[in-house]
Protein backbone atom coordinates (compact mmCIF):
# COMPACT_ATOMS: atom_id res chain seq x y z
CA UNK A 1 0.00 0.00 0.00
CA UNK A 2 1.13 3.62 -0.97
CA UNK A 3 2.26 5.70 1.80
CA UNK A 4 0.40 9.29 2.23
CA UNK A 5 1.13 12.20 3.31
CA UNK A 6 -1.70 11.77 6.11
CA UNK A 7 -0.13 8.44 6.92
CA UNK A 8 3.18 10.08 7.90
CA UNK A 9 1.24 12.70 10.15
CA UNK A 10 -0.69 9.65 11.46
CA UNK A 11 2.53 7.87 12.03
CA UNK A 12 4.56 10.25 13.77
CA UNK A 13 1.38 11.05 16.17
CA UNK A 14 1.79 7.28 17.09
CA UNK A 15 5.05 8.06 17.91
CA UNK A 16 4.95 10.84 20.26
CA UNK A 17 2.41 8.61 22.27
CA UNK A 18 -0.97 10.10 20.74
CA UNK A 19 -3.46 7.53 21.04
CA UNK A 20 -6.87 9.37 21.13
CA UNK A 21 -8.21 12.09 18.55
CA UNK A 22 -11.49 14.19 19.31
CA UNK A 23 -12.80 15.45 16.53
CA UNK A 24 -15.66 15.45 13.53
CA UNK A 25 -15.05 14.19 9.87
CA UNK A 26 -16.04 16.54 6.76
CA UNK A 27 -14.71 16.88 3.45
CA UNK A 28 -11.46 18.81 4.23
CA UNK A 29 -9.76 15.61 5.92
CA UNK A 30 -10.93 12.87 4.08
CA UNK A 31 -7.46 12.04 4.00
CA UNK A 32 -6.77 11.85 7.34
CA UNK A 33 -9.78 10.29 8.54
CA UNK A 34 -8.59 7.52 6.06
CA UNK A 35 -5.06 7.33 7.53
CA UNK A 36 -6.59 6.79 10.50
CA UNK A 37 -8.88 4.15 9.75
CA UNK A 38 -6.09 2.33 8.77
CA UNK A 39 -4.12 2.53 12.60
CA UNK A 40 -7.83 2.12 13.89
CA UNK A 41 -5.99 -0.57 16.42
CA UNK A 42 -3.41 2.00 17.79
CA UNK A 43 -4.85 5.70 17.63
CA UNK A 44 -8.99 5.90 18.69
CA UNK A 45 -10.95 8.56 16.96
CA UNK A 46 -13.89 9.30 19.06
CA UNK A 47 -16.42 11.76 17.17
CA UNK A 48 -18.15 14.39 18.58
CA UNK A 49 -20.94 15.94 17.83
CA UNK A 50 -19.58 19.68 17.60
CA UNK A 51 -15.94 20.50 17.08
CA UNK A 52 -16.30 23.01 20.27
CA UNK A 53 -16.12 19.93 22.01
CA UNK A 54 -13.61 18.59 20.46
CA UNK A 55 -11.29 21.25 21.77
CA UNK A 56 -12.76 20.78 25.23
CA UNK A 57 -12.11 17.10 25.02
CA UNK A 58 -8.51 17.68 23.74
CA UNK A 59 -7.99 20.08 26.92
CA UNK A 60 -9.97 17.86 29.31
CA UNK A 61 -7.72 14.80 28.04
CA UNK A 62 -4.50 17.11 28.81
CA UNK A 63 -6.04 17.99 31.95
CA UNK A 64 -6.74 14.83 33.34
CA UNK A 65 -3.60 12.80 32.12
CA UNK A 66 -0.19 15.14 31.62
CA UNK A 67 -0.46 14.10 28.32
CA UNK A 68 -0.83 15.83 24.51
CA UNK A 69 -4.72 16.24 23.82
CA UNK A 70 -5.24 16.12 20.35
CA UNK A 71 -8.15 17.15 18.41
CA UNK A 72 -9.55 17.22 14.66
CA UNK A 73 -11.47 19.62 12.43
CA UNK A 74 -12.93 20.05 8.89
CA UNK A 75 -11.28 22.90 7.14
CA UNK A 76 -13.51 26.33 7.17
CA UNK A 77 -16.88 26.23 9.25
CA UNK A 78 -15.00 22.84 11.41
CA UNK A 79 -11.68 24.50 12.21
CA UNK A 80 -13.57 27.60 13.16
CA UNK A 81 -15.78 26.07 15.97
CA UNK A 82 -12.48 24.67 17.59
CA UNK A 83 -11.60 28.20 18.52
CA UNK A 84 -13.00 28.44 22.19
CA UNK A 85 -12.54 25.47 23.15
CA UNK A 86 -8.38 25.97 22.31
CA UNK A 87 -8.69 29.02 23.81
CA UNK A 88 -9.56 27.44 27.24
CA UNK A 89 -6.66 25.35 26.71
CA UNK A 90 -4.27 28.05 25.97
CA UNK A 91 -5.67 29.91 29.29
CA UNK A 92 -4.95 26.75 31.16
CA UNK A 93 -2.18 25.80 29.59
CA UNK A 94 -2.40 22.67 28.77
CA UNK A 95 -0.91 20.82 25.62
CA UNK A 96 -3.05 20.35 23.13
CA UNK A 97 -2.88 19.60 19.30
CA UNK A 98 -5.08 21.26 16.77
CA UNK A 99 -5.58 19.52 13.32
CA UNK A 100 -7.41 20.55 10.54
CA UNK A 101 -7.77 20.70 7.14
CA UNK A 102 -7.53 23.37 4.44
CA UNK A 103 -8.36 24.28 0.90
CA UNK A 104 -6.79 22.47 -1.93
CA UNK A 105 -3.59 24.11 -2.08
CA UNK A 106 -3.54 25.46 -5.66
CA UNK A 107 -7.26 27.05 -4.66
CA UNK A 108 -6.13 28.70 -1.15
CA UNK A 109 -7.63 32.58 -1.55
CA UNK A 110 -9.84 32.06 -4.82
CA UNK A 111 -13.11 32.43 -2.95
CA UNK A 112 -13.49 28.52 -2.93
CA UNK A 113 -15.47 26.40 -0.59
CA UNK A 114 -14.57 26.74 2.47
CA UNK A 115 -11.54 28.93 1.98
CA UNK A 116 -10.68 30.16 4.94
CA UNK A 117 -6.98 30.27 6.26
CA UNK A 118 -7.15 28.79 9.51
CA UNK A 119 -3.63 29.36 10.33
CA UNK A 120 -4.24 32.92 10.49
CA UNK A 121 -7.36 32.84 12.25
CA UNK A 122 -5.26 30.69 14.83
CA UNK A 123 -2.45 33.06 14.78
CA UNK A 124 -3.34 34.39 18.45
CA UNK A 125 -4.07 31.02 20.34
CA UNK A 126 -1.32 28.95 18.68
CA UNK A 127 2.08 28.62 20.50
CA UNK A 128 3.01 27.00 16.83
CA UNK A 129 1.18 27.39 14.11
CA UNK A 130 1.89 26.01 10.76
CA UNK A 131 0.72 25.10 6.98
CA UNK A 132 1.75 21.72 5.49
CA UNK A 133 3.29 22.65 2.41
CA UNK A 134 4.35 18.74 1.10
CA UNK A 135 4.09 15.63 1.39
CA UNK A 136 7.73 15.81 3.02
CA UNK A 137 6.68 18.56 5.40
CA UNK A 138 5.09 17.06 7.40
CA UNK A 139 7.23 14.87 9.86
CA UNK A 140 9.18 18.26 10.89
CA UNK A 141 5.88 19.79 11.46
CA UNK A 142 4.42 17.30 13.48
CA UNK A 143 7.58 16.88 15.78
CA UNK A 144 7.30 20.56 16.15
CA UNK A 145 3.77 20.99 16.87
CA UNK A 146 4.01 18.17 19.51
CA UNK A 147 7.25 18.62 21.43
CA UNK A 148 6.25 23.33 21.47
CA UNK A 149 2.74 22.08 23.01
CA UNK A 150 4.03 19.51 25.51
CA UNK A 151 7.12 21.65 26.43
CA UNK A 152 5.73 25.01 26.51
CA UNK A 153 2.25 23.82 27.56
CA UNK A 154 -0.52 25.14 25.49
CA UNK A 155 -1.58 25.13 21.62
CA UNK A 156 -0.21 23.81 18.32
CA UNK A 157 -1.84 23.90 15.39
CA UNK A 158 -1.23 22.61 11.97
CA UNK A 159 -3.16 22.93 9.03
CA UNK A 160 -3.19 20.56 6.09
CA UNK A 161 -4.58 21.44 2.26
CA UNK A 162 -6.84 18.42 1.33
CA UNK A 163 -5.44 17.21 -1.17
CA UNK A 164 -1.96 16.90 0.30
CA UNK A 165 -3.12 14.69 2.77
CA UNK A 166 -3.64 12.10 -0.06
CA UNK A 167 -0.36 12.09 -2.02
CA UNK A 168 1.66 10.39 -2.23
CA UNK A 169 5.46 9.81 -0.94
CA UNK A 170 8.15 10.31 -3.67
CA UNK A 171 11.27 10.95 -1.74
CA UNK A 172 12.56 12.71 -5.00
CA UNK A 173 10.05 15.37 -4.62
CA UNK A 174 11.65 16.41 -1.54
CA UNK A 175 13.71 19.65 -1.46
CA UNK A 176 17.69 19.66 -1.69
CA UNK A 177 18.06 20.88 2.03
CA UNK A 178 15.66 17.97 3.61
CA UNK A 179 17.46 15.45 4.40
CA UNK A 180 14.57 12.31 5.40
CA UNK A 181 14.50 11.50 8.90
CA UNK A 182 16.11 14.23 10.41
CA UNK A 183 14.11 15.09 13.55
CA UNK A 184 13.18 12.67 16.44
CA UNK A 185 10.55 12.53 18.65
CA UNK A 186 12.40 12.16 21.80
CA UNK A 187 11.14 14.48 24.87
CA UNK A 188 13.40 15.66 26.83
CA UNK A 189 12.90 16.93 30.38
CA UNK A 190 15.11 18.60 32.87
CA UNK A 191 15.37 18.51 36.70
CA UNK A 192 13.82 22.29 36.76
CA UNK A 193 15.29 23.59 40.13
CA UNK A 194 15.79 27.22 40.82
CA UNK A 195 19.44 28.16 42.02
CA UNK A 196 20.19 27.57 45.92
CA UNK A 197 20.56 31.38 46.42
CA UNK A 198 17.26 31.41 45.30
CA UNK A 199 15.97 28.97 47.50
CA UNK A 200 18.07 30.55 50.45
CA UNK A 201 16.71 33.90 50.06
CA UNK A 202 13.19 32.43 49.63
CA UNK A 203 13.58 30.40 52.71
CA UNK A 204 14.74 33.65 54.82
CA UNK A 205 11.29 35.94 53.51
CA UNK A 206 9.78 32.97 54.75
CA UNK A 207 11.09 31.93 58.03
CA UNK A 208 10.67 35.70 59.11
CA UNK A 209 7.53 36.23 58.44
CA UNK A 210 5.04 36.51 61.05
CA UNK A 211 1.87 35.54 59.30
CA UNK A 212 2.41 33.47 56.10
CA UNK A 213 -0.51 32.46 53.71
CA UNK A 214 0.08 30.07 50.84
CA UNK A 215 -1.62 30.65 47.45
CA UNK A 216 -1.64 27.60 45.68
CA UNK A 217 -3.47 26.54 41.99
CA UNK A 218 -3.41 24.03 39.02
CA UNK A 219 0.74 24.04 39.55
CA UNK A 220 0.43 22.19 42.72
CA UNK A 221 -1.68 19.34 41.86
CA UNK A 222 0.92 16.97 42.14
CA UNK A 223 2.42 18.77 45.19
CA UNK A 224 -0.11 18.38 48.12
CA UNK A 225 1.50 16.46 50.58
CA UNK A 226 4.74 18.26 50.72
CA UNK A 227 2.81 21.86 50.72
CA UNK A 228 0.99 20.27 54.04
CA UNK A 229 4.29 19.35 55.50
CA UNK A 230 5.12 23.15 54.60
CA UNK A 231 1.83 25.02 56.08
CA UNK A 232 2.49 22.69 58.88
CA UNK A 233 5.95 24.33 59.40
CA UNK A 234 5.15 27.87 58.79
CA UNK A 235 1.42 28.05 60.72
CA UNK A 236 0.62 28.75 57.29
CA UNK A 237 -3.18 28.53 55.91
CA UNK A 238 -3.31 26.94 52.43
CA UNK A 239 -5.43 29.07 50.27
CA UNK A 240 -6.67 27.63 46.62
CA UNK A 241 -7.27 29.14 43.55
CA UNK A 242 -10.02 27.23 41.76
CA UNK A 243 -8.13 25.18 39.82
CA UNK A 244 -6.03 23.98 42.71
CA UNK A 245 -8.98 23.04 44.13
CA UNK A 246 -8.08 19.03 44.22
CA UNK A 247 -3.85 19.82 44.83
CA UNK A 248 -4.79 19.90 49.30
CA UNK A 249 -8.04 17.85 49.74
CA UNK A 250 -10.67 20.39 51.54
CA UNK A 251 -10.39 18.15 54.76
CA UNK A 252 -7.02 19.19 55.37
CA UNK A 253 -6.85 21.21 58.28
CA UNK A 254 -4.40 23.44 56.82
CA UNK A 255 -7.01 24.84 53.74
CA UNK A 256 -8.93 27.76 53.81
CA UNK A 257 -10.52 26.24 50.25
CA UNK A 258 -10.85 28.46 47.15
CA UNK A 259 -10.51 32.06 47.12
CA UNK A 260 -12.62 35.27 45.46
CA UNK A 261 -16.15 34.96 44.12
CA UNK A 262 -16.30 31.11 44.69
CA UNK A 263 -14.17 31.31 47.71
CA UNK A 264 -14.58 31.42 51.12
CA UNK A 265 -14.11 34.22 53.95
CA UNK A 266 -11.06 32.63 56.15
CA UNK A 267 -9.21 32.71 52.81
CA UNK A 268 -10.40 36.40 52.28
CA UNK A 269 -9.22 37.05 55.20
CA UNK A 270 -5.65 35.13 55.35
CA UNK A 271 -4.95 37.34 51.91
CA UNK A 272 -5.97 40.78 53.92
CA UNK A 273 -4.30 40.37 57.01
CA UNK A 274 -1.12 38.00 56.22
CA UNK A 275 2.42 39.55 56.01
CA UNK A 276 4.46 37.11 53.90
CA UNK A 277 2.65 35.01 50.70
CA UNK A 278 3.85 31.95 48.96
CA UNK A 279 2.45 31.20 45.39
CA UNK A 280 2.71 28.13 44.07
CA UNK A 281 1.86 27.56 40.74
CA UNK A 282 -0.81 29.68 40.48
CA UNK A 283 -1.86 32.30 38.34
CA UNK A 284 -4.82 33.77 40.27
CA UNK A 285 -6.10 36.51 38.08
CA UNK A 286 -8.40 38.18 40.42
CA UNK A 287 -5.74 41.04 41.45
CA UNK A 288 -8.58 42.37 43.36
CA UNK A 289 -8.56 39.57 46.19
CA UNK A 290 -4.74 39.61 46.53
CA UNK A 291 -2.90 41.13 49.32
CA UNK A 292 -2.37 44.71 48.64
CA UNK A 293 1.29 45.34 46.86
CA UNK A 294 3.54 46.55 49.46
CA UNK A 295 1.60 44.54 52.31
CA UNK A 296 3.22 41.06 51.67
CA UNK A 297 6.82 39.87 51.23
CA UNK A 298 6.37 37.53 48.51
CA UNK A 299 7.83 34.59 47.04
CA UNK A 300 6.60 32.76 44.03
CA UNK A 301 7.00 29.38 42.54
CA UNK A 302 6.39 28.65 38.35
CA UNK A 303 7.50 26.61 35.93
CA UNK A 304 6.79 29.46 33.85
CA UNK A 305 9.57 32.65 34.24
CA UNK A 306 7.57 34.88 32.22
CA UNK A 307 4.52 34.73 35.04
CA UNK A 308 6.76 35.48 38.14
CA UNK A 309 5.44 38.90 39.06
CA UNK A 310 2.37 38.57 36.93
CA UNK A 311 -0.02 39.22 39.46
CA UNK A 312 2.13 40.22 43.28
CA UNK A 313 4.95 42.40 43.20
CA UNK A 314 6.88 39.29 44.31
CA UNK A 315 10.39 39.40 46.33
CA UNK A 316 12.08 35.86 45.01
CA UNK A 317 10.86 33.93 42.14
CA UNK A 318 11.37 30.51 41.94
CA UNK A 319 11.42 28.97 38.61
CA UNK A 320 10.98 25.11 38.82
CA UNK A 321 8.69 22.52 39.48
CA UNK A 322 6.34 22.74 42.29
CA UNK A 323 7.19 19.88 43.99
CA UNK A 324 10.84 19.40 43.34
CA UNK A 325 11.26 23.09 43.91
CA UNK A 326 8.78 22.88 47.53
CA UNK A 327 11.30 18.98 48.76
CA UNK A 328 14.33 21.61 48.08
CA UNK A 329 13.32 24.26 50.06
CA UNK A 330 11.63 22.70 52.94
CA UNK A 331 14.57 21.49 54.83
CA UNK A 332 15.24 25.47 54.89
CA UNK A 333 12.24 26.17 57.16
CA UNK A 334 12.43 26.71 60.40
CA UNK A 335 9.09 25.31 62.55
CA UNK A 336 7.73 28.27 63.66
CA UNK A 337 6.42 28.56 67.29
CA UNK A 338 3.69 30.98 66.65
CA UNK A 339 1.04 29.12 64.92
CA UNK A 340 -1.85 32.05 65.45
CA UNK A 341 -2.54 32.98 61.95
CA UNK A 342 -3.09 29.03 61.49
CA UNK A 343 -5.25 28.19 63.92
CA UNK A 344 -7.34 31.85 63.60
CA UNK A 345 -7.91 30.46 59.70
CA UNK A 346 -8.79 26.99 61.55
CA UNK A 347 -11.33 28.56 63.74
CA UNK A 348 -12.81 30.69 60.47
CA UNK A 349 -13.19 27.59 59.19
CA UNK A 350 -14.71 25.70 61.69
CA UNK A 351 -16.97 28.39 61.05
CA UNK A 352 -17.45 28.48 57.53
CA UNK A 353 -18.14 24.71 57.13
CA UNK A 354 -20.95 24.96 60.05
CA UNK A 355 -22.51 27.78 57.53
CA UNK A 356 -21.51 25.36 54.29
CA UNK A 357 -23.51 22.31 55.86
CA UNK A 358 -26.22 24.71 57.35
CA UNK A 359 -26.83 25.45 53.21
CA UNK A 360 -25.88 22.54 52.45
CA UNK A 361 -29.06 20.76 54.64
CA UNK A 362 -31.78 22.67 53.82
CA UNK A 363 -34.87 21.70 53.23
CA UNK A 364 -36.60 24.59 51.57
CA UNK A 365 -38.02 24.33 48.47
CA UNK A 366 -37.27 24.69 45.66
CA UNK A 367 -34.51 22.97 46.40
CA UNK A 368 -31.42 24.94 47.48
CA UNK A 369 -28.85 24.11 44.54
CA UNK A 370 -26.08 24.25 47.84
CA UNK A 371 -28.08 20.65 48.78
CA UNK A 372 -27.34 19.12 45.67
CA UNK A 373 -23.84 19.84 45.50
CA UNK A 374 -23.15 18.76 48.89
CA UNK A 375 -25.42 15.54 48.88
CA UNK A 376 -23.37 15.06 45.97
CA UNK A 377 -19.86 15.20 47.35
CA UNK A 378 -21.03 13.14 50.36
CA UNK A 379 -21.69 10.26 47.38
CA UNK A 380 -18.44 10.81 45.08
CA UNK A 381 -16.47 7.68 44.39
CA UNK A 382 -12.98 8.15 46.48
CA UNK A 383 -11.10 8.23 42.78
CA UNK A 384 -14.15 10.49 41.31
CA UNK A 385 -13.54 12.73 38.28
CA UNK A 386 -16.16 15.86 39.11
CA UNK A 387 -16.03 18.85 36.34
CA UNK A 388 -17.94 21.77 36.64
CA UNK A 389 -19.17 24.18 33.57
CA UNK A 390 -19.25 28.29 34.23
CA UNK A 391 -22.26 29.63 35.98
CA UNK A 392 -23.28 30.27 39.57
CA UNK A 393 -23.14 26.50 39.57
CA UNK A 394 -19.39 26.96 40.02
CA UNK A 395 -20.07 28.46 43.22
CA UNK A 396 -21.74 25.17 44.30
CA UNK A 397 -19.29 23.12 43.02
CA UNK A 398 -16.13 25.11 44.35
CA UNK A 399 -18.08 25.54 47.84
CA UNK A 400 -20.21 22.57 48.44
CA UNK A 401 -18.27 19.46 47.18
CA UNK A 402 -15.54 18.94 49.52
CA UNK A 403 -12.54 17.58 47.13
CA UNK A 404 -10.81 14.54 48.81
CA UNK A 405 -7.38 13.04 48.42
CA UNK A 406 -7.39 11.22 45.29
CA UNK A 407 -10.60 12.84 43.28
CA UNK A 408 -9.80 15.23 40.64
CA UNK A 409 -11.79 18.74 39.88
CA UNK A 410 -11.50 20.79 37.26
CA UNK A 411 -13.54 23.89 35.60
CA UNK A 412 -12.46 26.40 32.90
CA UNK A 413 -9.87 28.23 35.34
CA UNK A 414 -9.27 31.23 33.19
CA UNK A 415 -11.36 31.25 30.54
CA UNK A 416 -14.06 30.64 32.24
CA UNK A 417 -16.27 29.78 29.10
CA UNK A 418 -19.94 27.87 29.61
CA UNK A 419 -19.87 24.36 27.54
CA UNK A 420 -17.09 22.55 29.09
CA UNK A 421 -18.34 20.86 31.66
CA UNK A 422 -19.63 17.86 29.58
CA UNK A 423 -17.21 17.75 26.93
CA UNK A 424 -15.14 17.80 30.44
CA UNK A 425 -16.65 14.92 31.73
CA UNK A 426 -16.41 12.85 28.90
CA UNK A 427 -12.71 13.21 27.78
CA UNK A 428 -12.35 12.18 31.94
CA UNK A 429 -14.28 8.90 31.17
CA UNK A 430 -12.52 8.51 27.88
CA UNK A 431 -8.86 9.08 29.85
CA UNK A 432 -9.65 7.17 33.32
CA UNK A 433 -12.37 4.40 31.87
CA UNK A 434 -12.86 2.76 35.57
CA UNK A 435 -13.63 5.98 37.30
CA UNK A 436 -16.54 7.52 38.24
CA UNK A 437 -16.65 10.95 36.49
CA UNK A 438 -19.53 13.71 37.03
CA UNK A 439 -20.08 17.39 35.48
CA UNK A 440 -22.03 19.57 37.66
CA UNK A 441 -23.48 22.27 35.12
CA UNK A 442 -26.11 24.79 34.69
CA UNK A 443 -28.99 24.13 32.05
CA UNK A 444 -27.12 26.78 30.07
CA UNK A 445 -24.04 25.39 29.72
CA UNK A 446 -25.74 22.13 29.05
CA UNK A 447 -27.98 23.30 26.60
CA UNK A 448 -25.05 25.25 24.47
CA UNK A 449 -23.38 21.78 23.63
CA UNK A 450 -25.98 19.03 24.63
CA UNK A 451 -25.17 17.32 21.28
CA UNK A 452 -22.56 15.24 22.80
CA UNK A 453 -24.61 13.22 25.23
CA UNK A 454 -25.10 11.29 21.88
CA UNK A 455 -21.76 9.70 22.96
CA UNK A 456 -24.18 7.64 25.63
CA UNK A 457 -25.57 5.28 23.07
CA UNK A 458 -23.23 2.33 24.34
CA UNK A 459 -23.32 -0.09 27.97
CA UNK A 460 -21.39 0.00 30.14
CA UNK A 461 -19.88 2.61 32.74
CA UNK A 462 -22.21 5.24 33.97
CA UNK A 463 -21.65 8.96 34.30
CA UNK A 464 -23.72 11.43 36.02
CA UNK A 465 -24.66 14.76 35.38
CA UNK A 466 -26.45 17.46 37.68
CA UNK A 467 -27.57 20.16 35.79
CA UNK A 468 -29.97 23.50 37.47
CA UNK A 469 -33.22 23.92 36.42
CA UNK A 470 -33.88 26.40 33.14
CA UNK A 471 -35.25 28.98 34.83
CA UNK A 472 -33.70 32.04 36.20
CA UNK A 473 -29.85 31.85 35.09
CA UNK A 474 -29.08 35.06 34.09
CA UNK A 475 -31.02 36.48 36.58
CA UNK A 476 -29.32 34.84 38.99
CA UNK A 477 -25.83 35.36 38.22
CA UNK A 478 -26.32 38.84 38.67
CA UNK A 479 -28.02 38.64 41.88
CA UNK A 480 -25.17 36.81 43.36
CA UNK A 481 -22.55 38.29 41.77
CA UNK A 482 -21.31 40.84 44.85
CA UNK A 483 -22.38 39.01 48.02
CA UNK A 484 -20.14 35.96 47.89
CA UNK A 485 -17.83 36.61 50.15
CA UNK A 486 -20.10 38.28 53.07
CA UNK A 487 -21.57 35.51 54.43
CA UNK A 488 -24.28 37.73 56.38
CA UNK A 489 -25.80 38.77 53.21
CA UNK A 490 -25.89 35.65 51.08
CA UNK A 491 -27.84 34.56 54.21
CA UNK A 492 -29.83 37.43 54.72
CA UNK A 493 -30.30 36.65 50.78
CA UNK A 494 -31.58 33.65 50.84
CA UNK A 495 -33.67 33.88 54.32
CA UNK A 496 -36.22 36.74 52.38
CA UNK A 497 -36.07 34.47 49.14
CA UNK A 498 -37.04 31.67 51.48
CA UNK A 499 -39.46 33.42 53.56
CA UNK A 500 -40.82 35.08 50.36
CA UNK A 501 -41.73 31.43 49.29
CA UNK A 502 -42.90 28.94 51.91
CA UNK A 503 -41.60 25.56 51.71
CA UNK A 504 -43.17 22.79 49.87
CA UNK A 505 -41.76 19.64 49.83
CA UNK A 506 -38.11 18.70 49.44
CA UNK A 507 -37.44 18.26 46.11
CA UNK A 508 -34.83 15.69 46.35
CA UNK A 509 -37.10 13.53 48.82
CA UNK A 510 -39.98 13.44 46.39
CA UNK A 511 -37.42 12.74 43.48
CA UNK A 512 -36.39 9.20 44.71
CA UNK A 513 -39.85 9.02 46.03
CA UNK A 514 -41.34 9.12 42.44
CA UNK A 515 -38.32 8.05 40.26
CA UNK A 516 -38.19 4.27 39.88
CA UNK A 517 -35.72 2.93 42.12
CA UNK A 518 -33.20 2.57 39.45
CA UNK A 519 -32.83 6.28 39.07
CA UNK A 520 -32.53 6.98 42.75
CA UNK A 521 -29.88 10.21 43.18
CA UNK A 522 -30.27 9.60 46.72
CA UNK A 523 -29.81 6.23 47.83
CA UNK A 524 -26.34 4.27 48.39
CA UNK A 525 -25.89 1.56 45.78
CA UNK A 526 -23.43 -1.01 46.60
CA UNK A 527 -20.04 0.93 46.83
CA UNK A 528 -20.99 3.19 44.14
CA UNK A 529 -24.41 5.17 45.19
CA UNK A 530 -24.17 6.96 42.01
CA UNK A 531 -23.42 4.11 39.28
CA UNK A 532 -26.97 2.19 39.19
CA UNK A 533 -27.75 -0.54 36.44
CA UNK A 534 -30.01 1.82 34.98
CA UNK A 535 -30.52 2.54 31.47
CA UNK A 536 -29.76 6.49 30.99
CA UNK A 537 -32.35 9.06 31.01
CA UNK A 538 -33.35 12.80 32.10
CA UNK A 539 -34.93 13.16 35.52
CA UNK A 540 -36.40 16.68 36.35
CA UNK A 541 -38.01 16.95 40.21
CA UNK A 542 -40.89 19.79 39.30
CA UNK A 543 -42.09 22.24 40.97
CA UNK A 544 -44.39 20.38 42.76
CA UNK A 545 -41.32 17.43 43.67
CA UNK A 546 -42.51 15.05 41.17
CA UNK A 547 -39.71 13.45 38.92
CA UNK A 548 -40.45 13.10 35.84
CA UNK A 549 -38.45 11.79 32.59
CA UNK A 550 -37.50 14.39 30.42
CA UNK A 551 -34.50 13.20 28.03
CA UNK A 552 -34.89 9.67 26.36
CA UNK A 553 -31.27 8.16 26.14
CA UNK A 554 -30.17 8.93 22.38
CA UNK A 555 -29.87 5.02 20.52
CA UNK A 556 -27.87 5.16 17.53
CA UNK A 557 -28.88 3.39 14.35
CA UNK A 558 -27.41 0.12 13.48
CA UNK A 559 -25.04 1.45 10.85
CA UNK A 560 -24.04 4.46 13.05
CA UNK A 561 -23.20 2.08 15.94
CA UNK A 562 -21.44 -0.60 13.88
CA UNK A 563 -19.62 2.51 12.18
CA UNK A 564 -18.50 3.78 15.63
CA UNK A 565 -17.72 0.14 17.46
CA UNK A 566 -15.06 -0.70 14.11
CA UNK A 567 -13.47 2.62 14.77
CA UNK A 568 -12.84 1.91 18.62
CA UNK A 569 -13.13 -1.72 19.13
CA UNK A 570 -9.16 -2.54 19.11
CA UNK A 571 -8.89 0.38 22.20
CA UNK A 572 -9.81 -0.09 25.79
CA UNK A 573 -12.67 2.54 26.08
CA UNK A 574 -15.15 3.70 27.90
CA UNK A 575 -18.74 3.38 27.53
CA UNK A 576 -21.14 5.81 28.55
CA UNK A 577 -24.28 6.19 29.92
CA UNK A 578 -25.32 9.52 31.56
CA UNK A 579 -27.85 10.01 34.36
CA UNK A 580 -29.01 13.23 34.43
CA UNK A 581 -30.71 14.74 37.75
CA UNK A 582 -31.83 18.20 36.78
CA UNK A 583 -32.65 20.13 40.18
CA UNK A 584 -33.95 23.84 40.47
CA UNK A 585 -31.31 26.88 40.91
CA UNK A 586 -34.63 28.47 42.37
CA UNK A 587 -37.49 29.73 42.09
CA UNK A 588 -39.01 31.54 39.02
C1 LIG B 1 -19.46 30.81 26.16
C2 LIG B 1 -19.92 31.75 27.25
N1 LIG B 1 -20.96 32.57 27.04
C3 LIG B 1 -21.38 33.42 28.01
C4 LIG B 1 -20.76 33.46 29.22
C5 LIG B 1 -21.22 34.45 30.30
N2 LIG B 1 -21.90 33.67 31.35
C6 LIG B 1 -21.26 33.22 32.44
S1 LIG B 1 -22.23 32.31 33.43
C7 LIG B 1 -23.54 32.50 32.42
C8 LIG B 1 -24.83 31.86 32.76
C9 LIG B 1 -24.68 30.39 32.99
O1 LIG B 1 -25.95 29.84 33.13
P1 LIG B 1 -26.15 28.33 33.49
O2 LIG B 1 -25.30 27.46 32.64
O3 LIG B 1 -27.60 28.04 33.47
O4 LIG B 1 -25.57 28.20 34.95
P2 LIG B 1 -26.03 28.97 36.27
O5 LIG B 1 -25.29 30.26 36.27
O6 LIG B 1 -27.51 29.15 36.20
O7 LIG B 1 -25.60 28.08 37.36
C10 LIG B 1 -23.23 33.29 31.33
C11 LIG B 1 -24.18 33.64 30.25
C12 LIG B 1 -19.65 32.59 29.40
N3 LIG B 1 -18.94 32.58 30.52
N4 LIG B 1 -19.27 31.74 28.41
Amino acid sequence: MKQTAADILVERLIDWGVDTIFGLPGDGINGIMEALRKKQDVIRFIQVRHEESAAFMACGYSKFTGRLGVCLATSGPGGIHLLNGLYDAKLDSQSVLAITGLQFHDLINTHTQQDVELDKLFQDVAIYNSRIMGPAHVEGVVDLACRTALAYKGVSHITFPVDMQSMEIIEKRRSERNVPHHGSTVRAASDRLPSEQDLYEAADILNSGKKVALLIGRGALQSGDVIEEIAEKLGAPIVKALLGKAAVPDTSPYTTGGLGLLGTKPSQEAMENCDTLFLIGTSFPYLEFYPKPGQAKAIQIDMDPMRIGLRYPVDVGLIGDAQKTLRALSPLLRNKEDKSFLKKAQEGMEDWWSLIEERGTRMDVPMKPQVVAWELGKRLSPDAIVTSDSGTITTWWARQIKAKKGQMFTCSGTLATMACGLAYAVSAQIAHPNRQCVTFIGDGGLSMLPSELAIGNRDDPTRILAASDPHPWLVGLDARRLPHLHDRSLHEAERDHVAAHPAHHDAITHAERSAPQNHDITRERGHDPLQGKSKSGCYHANRRGQARRIIEPYRADAKEQEQRKSQVDSLPRPEFKFHIVTFPQREA
